[in-house]
């Protein structure tokens, strides 16, 4: 099918290839070997580790271009409503085996590169993360990829070629670093350029009125849309999807060559090192909003190019039969929004159908509104993404005059259609005229615009319509709705513990599990069966010796693998409370130095890793891993008790970071103060590796506890609902801390962990009220009913 494919708008100019690929080593190893050979991306006869993992990874490629190829011809074929996803983040990770795995051909793999001299998993390990995303937005949009592929679905991934992803975090005696971390610096053997697939994309300018009163956007400057395609093979299957990443490039006319000549270098190159920007870092925002104008373009570049790109493709497609009706794009087309950050393709798309296509308003509103869907990922206000008017005009006039309209006609609805609502017409318009600071609210804008807006766990949807969005729930009562996010099982498992998974195979006596998590449920029968135990006890340990070898290697300190190993990592941040936890370190800590010898041998042993990265200008999330780190360096190095105590802080913390240490644990801590944690994913990732949670009742945590038992879930603190309450009688002064909190507190600040002036963060935690004190995440609040659970895991740990 691969070449025939003319009917739909395919030429037929590639020969055939020939054969499927082998699948026997020998014949893998000599397709390795010529990879590295014919492909050459080092000086000759170098076969090293670095080398062999390009040549695998060429000859992985071959592979999947080849399933690749014959997805999109297939699906051109089919015309299938297709699924567009808008991301500006997207955590990848290492894809090759990834790609072996879902191929199925890992033990062929391994057998070929023995044969040439090296270990399947220390060439896998040459390969850099493709860390395109902040922490869990991304996660999932690459985990969502990774499924629909599996699903057989004709989905593909939009997002933009970041030439330096999130950094790298380095710790030193100043706490954490940050490291541009430059992942394309030898190059990616998993994308393929296309060099065909180009898109002007404008920025500034004006808008022009024509004679017949149509608009038109012209001026400013244009730069070029390039694509590069990632291919996302589904497992078991032949589907291979694609993530299709935009860089930003300026034409060759744009080189001022008469400059150049005249000496003036900068100057000649201007239009190029501006168009380089706009692909040049990812920001590093996880939850706080940069207002920059960079930041403004970055998210305009995406959705221009992705939408002229899916609206070629229909054109494309619907040529191949005959002829089309806009009216059909919304049953061909559907384009998911990854939170508010590419909301401008609502705009966009309007105005593509407006002024490039010749529809009238109504005709393409309805087409863009029944296209578009949302997904909100957080209620935290400082995430609320809202641009200023005047940026918006300047850098996009056309799309001011589209929001403006929009906004005006929804003013219109309400008053003639919901006048109950016209005195919350403030909040609920789109635009914010606040003559302080015009702004347009990117969340209202979607909400109005989307045929779908949904949260990411139960308990998030069910704020979104009581609170954040409660108004428009009487407007378009089934406008909302949950998805709970989800995990892909295969990396998340199958592949990051392959110790596990087989034994979960040997007792359900099938591998149907990788693609139906459900059926895990099976093993219950078998849970008080001593062999299994045996056999998952000793699953279990492999990973946490693999484990403790990994925090030797990256921190020097020597960790006990009959340790309980205790895990919390994610993004640093306020609300997720990290400081709740190193606070109950520090108790413990302090309680054993009271013990005897002989009392602290009744103790449970344990191990307690916190990694994460910290926004680089958060300053108190900062504190926190500077915190975490101090106390670190005094446990681990206190003969007396640490051989019943360690806290690690495990730099770096990234997706294959995360391979390593959820495997490895026993307990992870989900503590984010309720109602602020939309979902949490990791969550899902330790369950399923038989890691049990100490939590809140909080984003997935609540629907995760129902499935896997309250027996497996230490549950305490403050739910949702009560923490209004319990902030206003703070307010009141009528909080009284806990005395274990108190001396927590205050052991840090009698200097016990170094002379850093930890006082700023201590007092975010005290006060009634104001800005940064107060105890706003109710760390206090908590406290004592964190402290009785942590002695519960310790009993049952026994
Ligand atoms: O999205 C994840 C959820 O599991 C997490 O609970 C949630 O915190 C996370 C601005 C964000 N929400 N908002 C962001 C990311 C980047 C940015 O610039 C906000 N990330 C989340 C998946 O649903």
């Amino acid at each position: 099918e691969a070449n025939g494919a003319t009917a739909s708008g395919i030429s037929a100019k590639i020969p055939a290839v020939a054969q499927p690929l082998a699948e026997e080593p020998a014949a893998i190893a000599s397709n390795i070997n010529y990879h590295a050979q014919f492909s050459p991306h080092f000086s000759p006869f170098k076969f090293e580790p670095e080398q062999a993992y390009y040549a695998t990874a060429d000859s992985v490629r071959d592979r999947l271009v080849h399933q690749w190829n014959e997805t999109y011809v297939h699906f051109h074929k089919v015309d299938p409503k297709q699924t567009y996803y808008l991301s500006m983040e997207y955590l990848q990770g290492r894809s090759l085996t990834n790609a072996i795995g879902n191929l199925g051909i890992q033990d062929a793999y391994g057998d070929a590169l023995k044969k040439l001299g090296h270990q399947l998993e220390e060439i896998t390990e040459q390969e850099k993360d493709a860390a395109l995303g902040n922490g869990g937005l991304g996660r999932l949009a690459s985990c969502f990829l990774d499924s629909m592929a599996t699903l057989n679905l004709p989905a593909w991934g939009y997002g933009l070629r970041y030439r330096y992803g999130l950094f790298k975090q380095r710790i030193t005696k100043e706490g954490q670093e940050e490291i541009a971390e430059d992942w394309l610096e030898k190059f990616s053997p998993w994308e393929v350029v296309r060099h065909d697939i180009v898109y002007p994309v404008r920025f500034f300018g004006q808008v022009e009125v024509n004679s017949d009163g149509s608009r038109k956007w012209v001026g400013g400057e244009v730069v070029q849309a390039l694509a590069y395609d990632v291919p996302i093979p589904g497992y078991k299957t032949k589907n291979t999807i694609s993530l299709r990443l935009w860089e930003a490039k300026a034409c060759a006319e744009d080189f001022n060559l008469f400059q150049f000549n005249d000496g003036q270098y900068e100057a000649a190159a201007q239009l190029h090192s501006q168009a380089q920007q706009i692909c040049a870092v990812l920001y590093p925002g996880d939850a706080t909003e940069n207002g920059k104008l960079l930041r403004l373009k970055q998210q305009f570049f995406l959705c221009s190019a992705s939408l002229q790109d899916i609206i070629f493709r229909f054109k494309e497609r619907r040529l191949g039969k005959g002829s089309w009706e806009w009216s059909e794009f919304p049953s061909k087309v559907a384009v998911q929004l990854n939170d508010t950050h590419p909301t401008l393709a609502i705009p966009e798309l309007m105005r593509l159908l407006m002024d490039n296509e010749g529809l009238g308003w109504d005709e393409a509103w309805d087409v863009t509104s029944r296209t578009i869907a949302y997904t909100n990922h957080t209620v935290l206000p400082e995430a609320l993404e809202k641009w200023s008017q005047a940026v918006m005009w300047k850098l996009l006039p056309r799309h001011m005059e589209i929001v403006g309209e929009i906004d005006k006609r929804f003013i219109t609805m309400i008053r003639e259609e919901h006048t109950d609502l016209e005195s919350k017409l403030p909040g609920i318009r789109i635009l914010d005229d606040n003559p302080q600071k015009p702004v347009v609210r990117m969340a209202n804008l979607c909400v109005v615009s989307a045929h779908t807006v949904n949260g990411v766990a139960q308990l998030h949807s069910d704020i979104l319509t009581s609170e954040l969005f409660a108004d428009y729930v009487s407007i378009w009562p089934t406008k909302f709705q949950n998805k709970t996010n989800g995990i892909t099982p295969r990396r998340w498992l199958q592949f990051c513990s392959p110790e596990l998974s087989s034994i979960i195979t040997k007792w359900l006596k099938s591998e149907q599990w990788t693609t139906n998590l459900d059926l895990l449920v099976g093993l219950r029968q078998f849970a008080d069966n001593p062999e299994l135990q045996a056999e998952w006890a000793s699953a279990k340990m492999a990973n946490k010796q693999r484990l403790a070898q990994y925090i030797e290697r990256v921190t020097g300190v020597n960790i006990d693998p009959n340790s309980l190993f205790d895990i919390q990592v994610k993004r640093i941040h306020e609300y997720k409370r990290q400081l709740l936890n190193i606070l109950g370190a520090i108790y413990r800590y302090k309680k054993l130095k009271e013990m005897s010898p002989e009392e602290r041998k009744n103790t449970t042993p344990r191990t307690i890793m916190i990694g994460g990265k910290a926004f680089a200008t958060y300053t108190n999330a900062k504190r926190i891993v500077k915190l975490v780190n101090d106390v670190g360096s005094v446990v681990n190095n206190d003969p007396e008790v640490n051989r019943y105590l360690k806290v690690i802080f495990v730099p770096n913390y990234n997706v294959s970071v995360a391979e390593i240490l959820i495997p490895g644990s026993e307990l992870s801590q989900h503590i984010s103060t309720a109602g602020m944690e939309a979902s949490g994913t990791s969550n899902m990732k330790f369950a399923l590796n038989g890691c049990l949670i100490i939590g809140t009742l909080d984003g997935a945590n609540v629907e995760i506890r129902e499935e896997i038992g309250e027996q497996n879930f230490f549950l305490f603190g403050a739910t949702a609902d009560q923490v209004p309450k319990l902030r206003k009688e703070r307010e009141n002064g009528l909080f009284k801390p806990d005395s274990r909190f108190e001396e927590a507190k205050k052991f840090i600040r009698s200097g016990a962990f170094g002379g850093y002036d930890y006082n700023p963060l201590l007092d975010s935690l005290e006060g009634n009220t104001g800005y940064g004190r107060g105890d706003y995440f109710l760390v206090g609040r908590d406290f004592p009913s964190y402290m009785d659970a942590q002695a519960e895991v310790d009993e049952a740990y026994k």
